[in-house]
């Protein structure tokens, strides 16, 4: 697998993995990119796109590098349909970063008066944004206590200069880590990463326990330490073969307008009162790549946050219930989980693992092993067939869920909801489905009895 963005976008350049291109034409960060991306994705393509020209700026910029599982898994050495097992590997195997004091990502240096962060190539996709965001960067941030460090995307507004404001949803890490300190009185400090190897964005979004070091998960996946470079003018290390990083510190107490922005449930939620980094330094390579995953409903932001999402619930499901066999996020806060069910009970279970693994998660559903959970059909038919809303639905009311649903209260809190569209007692014995005998099947070949032509005429 390649090491860095950079390596990266020369693997992806070269198989041309779920589509590459490059588009000269000078393009405005303000909608344009974003209606290009759009309207790719509305005739179902997902390229990596270089936008070498956009107007205004000298950075080019790459979208959708984490935009197909095809292109995510070529990056990270395994077929796709190995990506969770591999992520569930890394888990299991994590390897401790190694620090190293060269890096390509501090080749050029900015401090002081030198920083202005509104010469990044930062987007505005949506009417409903206030301004442009960057999106694609990693925050890194340490537990003050243990020095565990935590990574996670968070919505970046570029407010000026050197000033950042940013989106910490309660309930996840960086909130935790930031909350603690604020109890202190003292300021977190955050590196940010732009250009980001797809491993270390799988690590980034690891929903695990919070003493899990994110960055030795991307040790695993890699299957060799992610080399780290020590910060500038924070007490942070980061990747060194980042193509951009921003350094700096929020202060305790202090609140400031940000949002709204057009978020991944569709909506433009979230604007409010919160935290912002001042910005202390920011370095680059001598000649960056800025990266953004377009905001809204794109499809770049599903398919990077669902990989680790999925692996995680399989893990936290499978450690009780361990004939679970794959679990599928197919709409915000939604998991579709199959179960090999062999006892009475054991899809609640099930369903309350689920539950009890993501805080966003709201609606789970499970469904026994001959439906295809890619399929959304197969699941709507074995809700319609095998579920009795009185009996098989349940409802956890009140719960903590997400901030971004536009349907929950106050905060986030949310009712909870588990479906069990498993066959009652078992599939063995529910009512018989109806199938061709397998003999006639086999024997009957459609071209003898079709016009010549007919199967393939479009
Ligand atoms: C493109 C992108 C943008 C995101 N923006 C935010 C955000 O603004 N705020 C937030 O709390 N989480 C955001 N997330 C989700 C978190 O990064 C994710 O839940 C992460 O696993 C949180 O990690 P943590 O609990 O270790 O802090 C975003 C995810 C992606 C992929
Ligand atoms: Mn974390």
């Amino acid at each position: 697998m390649s090491e860095t963005f950079r390596t990266f976008l020369e693997e992806m350049e070269a198989t041309q993995e779920g589509g590459f291109i490059r588009i000269d034409k000078e393009v405005d960060s303000r909608y344009e990119a974003a209606a290009i991306v759009k309207k790719l994705e509305l005739a179902r393509k997902v390229p990596l796109i270089i936008f070498e020209n956009i107007k205004g700026k000298s950075i080019p910029v790459a979208v959708n590098c984490n935009g197909t599982r095809g292109r995510v898994a070529r990056a990270v050495g395994v077929p796709k349909e190995e990506l969770e097992k591999r992520v569930i590997h890394a888990f299991q195997n994590p390897i401790p970063p190694l620090e190293i004091s060269q890096a390509p990502a501090q080749e050029v240096v900015l401090r002081d008066k030198d920083i202005d962060i509104t010469q990044l190539p930062a987007m505005v996709y949506h009417d409903t944004d206030v301004g442009p965001y960057i999106t694609a960067g990693i925050v890194f941030a340490k537990d003050p206590d243990t020095g565990v460090y935590n990574l996670s995307y968070n919505r970046l507004m570029v407010k000026g200069n050197d000033k950042l404001g940013i989106f910490m949803t309660v309930g996840k890490h960086l909130n935790s880590i930031y909350t603690k300190l604020e109890e202190r009185n003292q300021p977190m400090e955050v590196a940010i990463t732009i250009g980001n190897h797809p491993a270390w964005a799988i690590g980034a979004l690891v929903i695990g326990p919070y003493e899990e070091d994110e960055l030795a998960v991307i040790g695993g996946l890699k299957g060799n330490p992610l080399e780290v470079v020590q910060c500038k003018t924070v007490d942070l290390k980061v990747p060194a073969g980042a193509e951009i990083v921003l350094e700096g510190v929020i202060q305790p107490h202090l609140r400031e307008k940000e949002g709204p922005f057009s978020e991944f449930t569709g909506y433009a939620l979230g604007e409010g009162e919160n935290p912002f980094i001042t910005i202390t330094a920011m370095t680059h390579r001598k000649d960056p790549v800025y990266q953004d995953i377009c905001g809204g409903q794109g499809r770049e932001h599903l398919i990077v946050a669902t990989i680790p999402m999925e692996a995680n619930y399989l893990r936290a499901i499978q450690s009780t219930v361990p004939e679970v066999q794959a679990v599928r996020v197919t709409a915000p806060f939604t998991l579709i989980i199959q179960l090999k069910k062999t006892y009475e009970g054991q899809a609640r279970q099930a369903i309350i693992a689920a539950l009890n693994a993501d805080l966003y998660l709201k609606h789970a559903i499970v469904v026994d092993t001959d439906i295809d959970i890619n399929n959304l059909h197969r699941v709507m038919w074995a809700i319609a067939t095998r579920f009795q809303a009185d009996r098989d639905l349940f409802v956890i009311p009140r719960v903590r869920g997400s901030s971004l649903d536009p349907s929950a209260g106050e905060m986030g809190v949310t009712d909870k909801m588990g479906i069990d569209a498993t066959a009652k007692p078992n599939l063995k014995n529910f009512a018989p489905m109806n199938k061709i005998p397998k003999e006639v099947m086999e024997r009957i070949d459609l071209a003898k009895y079709v016009p010549e032509g007919f199967l393939t005429k479009r």
